[in-house]
């Protein structure tokens, strides 16, 4: 295997893009002959961390996990992609000191609350504005963005960034590092 793992952390809000960015860089990466696997939060929340909520402490324990398996995966030399909100800052750093430098890559969905609430993909937003999901990310949960992330995909105009595009940021970082 002539590659060497790392691990790209995906945060922002729900809505912001995560995901998308996440397959979009799996995709992108396997053209160039990467090995690479997806870790979302989302997803990895109906399996080993099937036993958390969305408290503090307990997004807390979901990221530090989802950090350690990422760890795992890119000591065996696998690009590790990790999207989950991941809202607090000191989680985020947690992850980042358990790795060798330059070895944790974060990405910051720089999404406003506005964009993420009008896509709504999963009419969260709605559920959480309307009080059946108590303590949303942006609504009324925290979200601390990061302030050195290596890379920032700001997103504001109406016109979007195909996830293609935004990918293509990634793994030019990437291949110049
Ligand atoms: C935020 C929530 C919540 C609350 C359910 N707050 O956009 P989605 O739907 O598909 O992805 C979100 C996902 C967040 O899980 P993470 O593991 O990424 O969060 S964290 O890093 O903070 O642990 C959202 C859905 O779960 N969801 N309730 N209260 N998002």
């Amino acid at each position: 295997l002539k590659q060497k793992g790392c691990v790209i952390w995906i945060t922002g809000l729900s809505g912001s893009g995560k995901s998308t960015l996440a397959c979009a860089l799996s995709h992108g990466l396997h053209a160039r002959g990467k090995l690479t696997y997806i870790l979302d939060g989302d997803n990895v929340r109906h399996g080993l961390n099937s036993d958390l909520s969305f408290k503090a402490e307990d997004r807390a324990e979901n990221i530090r996990r989802i950090g350690e398996v990422a760890k795992l995966f890119a000591d065996a030399g696998v690009i590790c992609i990790a999207s989950l909100i991941s809202p607090y800052r000191k989680d985020r750093d947690a992850c980042r000191a358990r790795l060798p430098e330059g070895d944790f890559v974060e990405v910051f969905m720089d999404v406003p609350l506005q964009i993420c609430e009008a896509r709504d993909p999963k009419g969260l937003y709605k559920l959480a504005r309307a009080g059946k999901i108590k303590g949303f990310t942006g609504v009324d949960d925290p979200y601390e963005p990061p302030l050195n992330a290596e890379i920032v995909l700001r997103q504001r105009e109406e016109k979007y960034d195909s996830p293609t595009h935004l990918a293509e940021i990634v793994i030019s970082y990437l291949e110049k590092k």
